[in-house]
């Protein structure tokens, strides 16, 4: 399956269990990614790698709590925990994660202003990460994804590489979610709606 990529979306120390957003369940789908790794010809890892006091944590605007929403220029932002900080083991791959073969590293969320949940585009919905361009010069026209989370990192990379018109399979047994407010099925409903081969 050459014209095939698998993307594995943030699979970090601080989206698992003991991590700054603990994801639950989200070292269960190490073994499972792995063996994913190994039947695929294209591997594509993504990194969430902020620079400290980004704008999407919670602790860079006074007053205000994680998992509150505020108004950025670019519309709503949901605010984090600090998590995945530059250099720190927090924003690291899972141990466990075989990283070996992957191709690429995309690395989002580096611009201290955008957020960047999708691996296609920033949370502006206008800088973009290469990634499309990318896949293009490879020749790919289908990729597969996993990864965490779900609702947030997985689905709006889903829904972008939909609207460019990829071939998009996601495995959720290979994805764990955060659901903050129902936020989960309102994302699966919409990786339905943009065309998404949902497994
Ligand atoms: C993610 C929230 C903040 C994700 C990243 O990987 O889904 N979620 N940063
Ligand atoms: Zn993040």
């Amino acid at each position: 399956m050459a014209d095939e990529a698998l993307i594995v979306v943030d699979v970090q120390n601080d989206f698992c269990p003991g991590g700054a957003l603990a994801v639950e369940g989200g070292h269960e789908i190490v073994p499972i990614v792995n063996r994913l790794i190994q039947e695929h010809d294209n591997v594509i890892l993504t990194q969430d790698w902020h620079p400290a006091g980004h704008l999407s944590f919670a602790s860079s605007h006074p007053g205000k709590a994680p998992f509150e929403t505020i108004e950025m220029p670019y519309g709503a932002q949901t605010l984090w925990p600090d998590h995945c900080v530059q250099g720190t083991q927090g924003a690291e791959f899972h141990p466990d994660l075989d990283v070996t073969k992957a191709e690429l590293i995309i690395r989002k969320g580096f611009r201290r202003e955008i957020d960047s949940y999708s691996t296609f585009y920033e949370n502006d919905r206008k800088t973009t990460t290469g990634l499309e361009g990318y896949l293009r010069d490879r020749g790919i026209r289908k990729v597969v994804l996993a990864g965490l989370a779900t609702d947030f990192c997985v689905a709006y990379s889903v829904i972008d590489a939909c609207q460019h018109g990829f071939d998009v399979t996601v495995l959720l047994e290979a994805c764990r979610a955060i659901d903050l407010n129902g936020s989960l099925d309102a994302m699966i409903l919409q990786m339905k709606e943009a065309g998404a081969n949902i497994l």
